[in-house]
């Protein structure tokens, strides 16, 4: 049996707010999840012959992938879905359907679990898995080699009844690490190293409930540090230098992180590592410690420079811990890139102003203002409809029918969209377009490679801003 995973192309991705740039330079990276399906069932079912594609990274959509189900034949093709990616989720499985009916098509994905139903309902669907893949999927395959009935948890066949429920992996440390050489492993790089880069999993869930963010309250998973480091070797053996932690909150315990730290420098691990962060879980010796033990940059989901907006939406997080996390960092020498909103529910003018004071003054070296979005899961997007500020369960439309060109709703109690994008382009104009900014870029940036691809996005980002290519 031969077994095609995808990761659908961006020929009609839903676009998060964040300039053009920002959303291509995040996106070459492997995509863990199908990995780590691939991973698991090739180490359950030995014979079997499992191909991953990543179809933005290959150049493939549903106008090419005929060569590829020619040539691999599979007889299964489970496909990875994010609502921003569901219309080219759905269109290449309509082309794999139209080569030959009979492919079983799978919906795995972060998406399913939010609309199920709508998602089974589908024409190219076969079946769907909810939550953690890797047992569900491996099941479905073995079922259909056997040519069984199944009934497990998480899967589901077209025309069956199924739950709500979520199913998890309790234990993170019993899966196999994921198989990076299932992937064109080499051609990820990484905008800020230049160099060949790719993503772990350390823990999964948050324990914090922002409004905006569909994680909120989702469980807590934390995989051992030995098991952590034993697979950071196997990267390192496969000639990676660079990790990019893609936990929701890696830094959600101190304690842990300093485990982490300690073990890299006992184990004499070179490598570089960045992470998604907290800005209320750091502190300056930690940070030192995370600098000795290779890490580069830190991402800091910083949201707002106004406390009042802060605790709208329940980020549990202060200013002055912002301001504590970013000088912390300079002085550590490890570099920072902080995350903003502009647009969040109730937010003024006056509040806007905090937040692009609070940028100057934390001198972050990368900054990444979006307009808030309403996502669907997210407790923003609950009290969007509830107070009729959207004319329809917009997210639910586009689940049942997803259309190539579909522009998720922005916050529009206050500002118009328009204002919106002209207030998120200020924002950039301001923070990236000052000479002291660029000079400190210049002194900061090592190496020529880094130098051409940062230019580069630069000057796109330049022409976002200056000539609206985008959104305007
Ligand atoms: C890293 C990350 C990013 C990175 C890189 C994304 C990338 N290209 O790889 C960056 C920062 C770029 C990013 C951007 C965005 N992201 Co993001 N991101 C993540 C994050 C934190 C980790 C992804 C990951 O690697 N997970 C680890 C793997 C192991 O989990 P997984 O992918 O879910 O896979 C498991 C299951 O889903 C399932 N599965 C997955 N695929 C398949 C396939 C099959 C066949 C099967 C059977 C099972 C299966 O099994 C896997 C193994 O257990 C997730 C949150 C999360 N914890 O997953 C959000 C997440 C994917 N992002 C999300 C969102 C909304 C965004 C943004 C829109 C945010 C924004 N406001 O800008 C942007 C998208 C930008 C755009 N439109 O251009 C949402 C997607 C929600 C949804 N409805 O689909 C998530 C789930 C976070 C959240 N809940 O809010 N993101
Ligand atoms: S935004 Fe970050 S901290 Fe907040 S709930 Fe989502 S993952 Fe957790």
């Amino acid at each position: 049996m031969r077994v095609l995973l995808i990761f659908p192309p961006r020929k009609n991705m839903v676009m998060s707010s964040l300039p053009e740039v920002a959303e291509e330079s995040e996106h070459l990276i492997p995509q863990m999840g199908i990995v780590s399906v691939g991973t698991y069932l090739k180490e359950k079912i030995k014979d079997i012959d499992v191909k991953i594609i990543d179809c933005h990274l290959e150049n493939i959509d549903e106008t090419n992938i005929d060569q590829i189900i020619h040539d691999f034949n599979p007889g299964i093709v489970g496909i990875s879905v994010v609502t921003y990616l569901l219309y080219d989720a759905v269109s290449v499985a309509r082309a794999i359907k139209r080569i030959d009916e009979n492919i079983h098509i799978n919906f795995g994905g972060p998406h399913i679990a939010l609309y199920p139903e709508e998602t089974l309902n589908l024409r190219p669907v076969d079946s769907i898995v909810i939550g953690d893949g890797e047992i569900p999927f491996y099941h479905l395959v073995r079922s259909i080699i056997n040519n069984e009935n199944i009934q497990i948890r998480g899967l589901y066949l077209k025309g069956s009844n199924h739950t709500n429920y979520e199913p998890y992996i309790a234990n993170l440390n019993d899966l196999p690490y994921p198989d990076r050489t299932l992937t064109a492993y080499k051609k990820y790089k990484s905008i800020f190293s230049g160099s060949i880069s790719t993503s772990i999993i350390t823990s999964k869930g948050c324990t914090n409930k922002c409004t905006m963010c569909s994680m909120q309250g989702s469980k807590l998973r934390l995989r051992e540090i030995p098991n952590i480091i034993s697979e950071i070797k196997h990267i390192i053996n496969l000639g990676i230098t660079d990790i990019q932690i893609y936990d929701d909150t890696f830094n959600i315990s101190e304690k842990r992180v300093a485990e982490f730290c300690e073990e890299i420098i006992r184990n004499d691990l070179k490598f570089s590592w960045s992470f998604r962060g907290r800005v209320n879980n750091v502190n300056y010796e930690l940070l030192r410690l995370c600098k000795k033990a290779g890490c580069k940059m830190i991402l800091y989901g910083v949201e707002s420079g106004d406390d009042n907006v802060l605790k709208a939406i329940r980020k549990n997080t202060t200013v002055k811990e912002i301001r504590n996390a970013f000088y912390c960092s300079r002085k550590a020498n490890i570099e920072t890139l902080a995350y903003f909103m502009v647009g969040i529910p109730g937010e003024t003018l006056d509040n806007i102003g905090n937040s692009i004071k609070l940028a100057k003054e934390i001198k972050s070296d990368y900054l990444a203002v979006s307009i808030a979005t309403s996502w669907p899961g997210t407790v923003m997007y609950e009290e969007g409809l509830g107070q009729g500020l959207y004319e329809s369960d917009y997210w639910k439309e586009f689940a049942v029918n997803p259309s190539p060109k579909f522009n998720p709703r922005f916050w529009t109690a206050i500002f118009t969209p328009v204002e919106l994008i002209k207030l998120r382009n200020m924002f950039l104009i301001k923070y990236y377009f000052n000479l002291p900014y660029i000079i400190n870029r210049l002194i900061k940036i090592n190496s020529y490679d880094r130098f051409k691809k940062q230019f580069k996005a630069g000057f796109v980002l330049m022409c976002e801003l200056f000539l609206g290519k985008k959104n305007a």
